[in-house]
Formats: C-alpha cells, sequence, structure tokens
C-alpha cells in the first residue's frame, strides 16, 4: 500500500543526556561545560539549566512507559561523558556506567532498540580547561571514553552514533558563542570541527572491537541551502552555504577533501591538519543519520536588496522561526543517496518541531505538530518510492525538556513535561505518532 513503511521500520524518538537526564552531581558524575555554561548569567533563557531537566535520571522507567504507550520500537539517548568519566581522562566512574546498563536492560526488557550517541554536546569541564575540542589531547580521552562505554555496553546495544551535529559542536559552540563553552573565534571553531572528526574516526574501531555486528556512524544535521533567486550572486551564496553547514563535515567522513569553496572563504582560519587525519575520518558508516528541520534560503546581499535573507518572508515557519519545508528532506537525502549508494542503511535521527503547547484540562492539542510530522513522513514515503533504503525515524522528541540556550520555553516534546511536578502527558501528536508506529503507516492527521 502506498502509505505503508517497510517491515521492521524503527519508530522512536531522541533524546540528550544533558536535555533530560537532571541529577547532575549524583553519583559521582563530573561537571560538563554546559553545567558551567548555563550557570553564567545571560547565556540561557529565564536562567535555566539542565537540572533537574525532566529528571530522567530517576524516571527513565517513566520514559519507557511513554516510549511503550506509542508503540516505539526504538529509541535515540546519548550519554553523559562526565558520569562515565567525571575529569574526562581518568579514572572510569562504574556507577555512572550502572545508571546506562539500567537503562539498557530496561529497554531490552521493553523490546526497544537502544540508538546510542556517544556525544550530544556534555563535554567534561577539566577537558574544556585543558583545551576542549581544540586539543588534540581530547581525541585521546574521547577514545579512552568510547572504550570504557562500548566495553560495558557493548554486549546489548547494537547501533552506535559517535557524535551528534558536529557543526553544532564546533560553530554554534565556538564561533557563533551561542552553546557551550560559549567562544566565538572561527579559526578555534574550524580547529574543533576538525578534531571532533578525527575522533569519530578514531572511535569507530574502538566500537566495532566491543559491539560484535553493531552499526555504527555519526549524526549530521544538514540544512540544505537554496537560493533566493537563480541569479548567479545567489546560487554561489547557496553553495557556500552548503559548504560550510552541512559539506565541511559530511565530505571527510565519505572520504573526501574539505570542499575547496569553503577552504578559500575560511582563509586563514583553516583547521592544522595532521598527517594521516584524512585517512583516519574516512571510516566505512554502516549507515547515514541526518538531523533535519528545515532549510535555509540564502541571498547575496551584494546582488539585491543588501541584507541576507534567512528564509522566505511567507514561510510557514515554527516558533522558533524554522520554516517548515518537508520537500527539502526528500531533495537533499536523495540527493546524497545517488552520491553515496553504498551506504546500506538511512535514517532520520531527529526531526521536530517546537510549539507554545499548553495542558488543558489534561490534554494538549498540538495540530501543528501533527501536520510537521505528517508532512515529513510522507517525504519518507516519497524517498522509499524512489528507492533510498529508510529503515527508521527518531522523532525529536521523546518529551519537553532542556532546549540549550532556549532553556524550558521551547516544547520539542511528543510528551508534554509539568516542569513543576515532572508529570509527563502524551500531546495529541504523541497519541497520533502511537498509531502511526502501531500501524506501521501513514495515518491521516
Ligand atoms: O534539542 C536539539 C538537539 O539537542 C539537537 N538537534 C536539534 C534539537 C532541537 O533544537
Amino acid at each position: 500500500m502506498h502509505d505503508q513503511f517497510p517491515p521492521g521500520f524503527l519508530w522512536g524518538t531522541a533524546t540528550a543526556s544533558y536535555q533530560i537526564e537532571g541529577a547532575t552531581a549524583a553519583d559521582g558524575r563530573g561537571q560538563s561545560i554546559w553545567d558551567r555554561f548555563a550557570a553564567m548569567s545571560g547565556k540561557v533563557a529565564g536562567g535555566a539549566t539542565g537540572d533537574p531537566a525532566c529528571d530522567s535520571y530517576y524516571r527513565y522507567r517513566d520514559d519507557i512507559a511513554i516510549m511503550k504507550a506509542m508503540n516505539n520500537n526504538a529509541y535515540r539517548f546519548s550519554i553523559a561523558w562526565p558520569r562515565v568519566v567525571p575529569d574526562g581522562g581518568g579514572t572510569v566512574n562504574g556507577t555512572g556506567l550502572d545508571y546506562y546498563d539500567r537503562l539498557v536492560d530496561a529497554l531490552g526488557d521493553a523490546g526497544i532498540v537502544p540508538l546510542v550517541t556517544l556525544y550530544h554536546w556534555d563535554l567534561p569541564q577539566a577537558l574544556q580547561d585543558d583545551g576542549g575540542w581544540a586539543s588534540r589531547n581530547t581525541i585521546d580521552a574521547f577514545a579512552w571514553y568510547t572504550e570504557a562505554v562500548t566495553a560495558r555496553l557493548g554486549d546489548r546495544v547494537k547501533m552506535w552514533a559517535t557524535f551528534n551535529e558536529p557543526w553544532c559542536v564546533s560553530m554554534l559552540g565556538n564561533e557563533l558563542g551561542q552553546h557551550a563553552p560559549g567562544l566565538q573565534d572561527r579559526a578555534v571553531a574550524l580547529q574543533v570541527a576538525h578534531n571532533v572528526l578525527v575522533a569519530h574516526g578514531t572511535a569507530m574501531p574502538i566500537i566495532r572491537a566491543h559491539s560484535s555486528n553493531c552499526k555504527a556512524g555519526i549524526v549530521l544535521n544538514m540544512t540544505p541551502a537554496y537560493p533566493a533567486q537563480e541569479t548567479e550572486a545567489d546560487l554561489r551564496r547557496a553553495a557556500l552555504a552548503n559548504a560550510t553547514h552541512n559539506e565541511w563535515f559530511l565530505d571527510p567522513v565519505m572520504g573526501r577533501p574539505y570542499p575547496q569553496i569553503a577552504w578559500d572563504h575560511y582563509g586563514a582560519d583553516v583547521p592544522e591538519i595532521a598527517a594521516g587525519d584524512m585517512g583516519t575520518i574516512h571510516q566505512p558508516v554502516d549507515y547515514f543519520a541526518l538531523n533535519y528541520y528545515t532549510r535555509q534560503v540564502v541571498h547575496d546581499p551584494a546582488g539585491g536588496d543588501g541584507k541576507p535573507l534567512h528564509r522566505r518572508d511567507d514561510a510557514n515557519v515554527s516558533d522558533r522561526d524554522w520554516e517548515i519545508f518537508p520537500a527539502g528532506l526528500t531533495d537533499l537525502l536523495t540527493r546524497l543517496y545517488h552520491r553515496h549508494p553504498h551506504i546500506p542503511e538511512w535514517y532520520v535521527t531527529e526531526n521536530g518541531m517546537s510549539l507554545p503547547d499548553r495542558l488543558v484540562d489534561g490534554r494538549v492539542r498540538d495540530p501543528r505538530r501533527i501536520a510537521y510530522l505528517h508532512g515529513h513522513f510522507a517525504a519518507v514515503l516519497d524517498l522509499l518510492k524512489a528507492g533510498v533504503p529508510m529503515k527508521g525515524y527518531f522523532v525529536w522528541s521523546l518529551m519537553d525538556n532542556f532546549e540549550w540556550a532556549f532553556g524550558y520555553d521551547s516544547r520539542f516534546g511528543l510528551a508534554y513535561v509539568d516542569f513543576r511536578t515532572q508529570e509527563r502527558t502524551l500531546k495529541d501528536s504523541g497519541l497520533w505518532y502511537g498509531r502511526v508506529a502501531a500501524e506501521n503507516r501513514l495515518v491521516a492527521p
């Protein structure tokens, strides 16, 4: 049937440790760069921090109950490095690992496949004090941490991602200063980006050594750039935006050099590349994992009215001002699949919409989120028709959580969280998603 997904399709949600766990001082956890950053005045809306977030360190069974209520068969979460190696590179904290042991076992009991991300932004502060990702010592520390995690969980976890969204790790945190560690230095940001990719390549064989027959890869966030007009200037601008935001991270993973147009654009800020780095980065991946939310529409300010356009004025947008554009998902993955047809499995590892949800009489009506997801699931059906081997979809997010610099004001969850009581309530979108997952087909909104 045309609205049916293939048997075995993974339907899940995604979260990240700092965004949901809380318990930032429990059981020997060390400080992360997000603890430090959030404590600084003016960095996070409302002065919010990741404590207690959704208190998932203690309430993970409630979280799994929500997954079950949505008939999910998969869950993507991340591990907090400072729980496992509190000072980044030294002693492994077995008690911190115990938490993930319990979580993985409970997911197994519930019949839910875990996809574990090793790094979703909570770098141990001790490593940042030593230069952070701009220092190559952090690559070694990441290898050590990967070893500890995969040796403990590799028998049960068979899907691994090294990093979530290296663009955010490097550029948002070190060039734009909007995320931890809050630096504004392009040269540092580009060195961070390079070292993160080297750390990815270094970690891949370690994962495989401890987790036989696993699937391993990296999660990239891509925001495809479209020219505002088909002028030469706008087309060039779009090519540059695609190169800096998307291809800079994908190309080396796929064995290509950094895109020349971006390399030229960055001039003296380009990273130092040690002998052998590009080979290290280029490890075979078992899947392609894309986080897709929106597109960017770019315009050369010199070629028109003098202002850069980030979206069309008439665009349909979320409360974060992100244009809703499911066709971008189809365009992007079709193009990428033709370029990398050897990759056997393709996933959307994040997609979702922030809305100013309200709980009224025990119910959250969020038809716009349902329409958003419906549009993007339909895009996946189009991809399947076009022959792209789509294998699963992880909605961002399981529940409302700590949305980084936006604190708790930006709600992405399929479950509403009352942050005063920690009560979780499935939104209309979560109920609808439960039907999609149960029937494995695109249910009408
Ligand atoms: O909340 C984030 C997540 O941590 C990474 N991807 C985008 C989400 C929404 O902003």
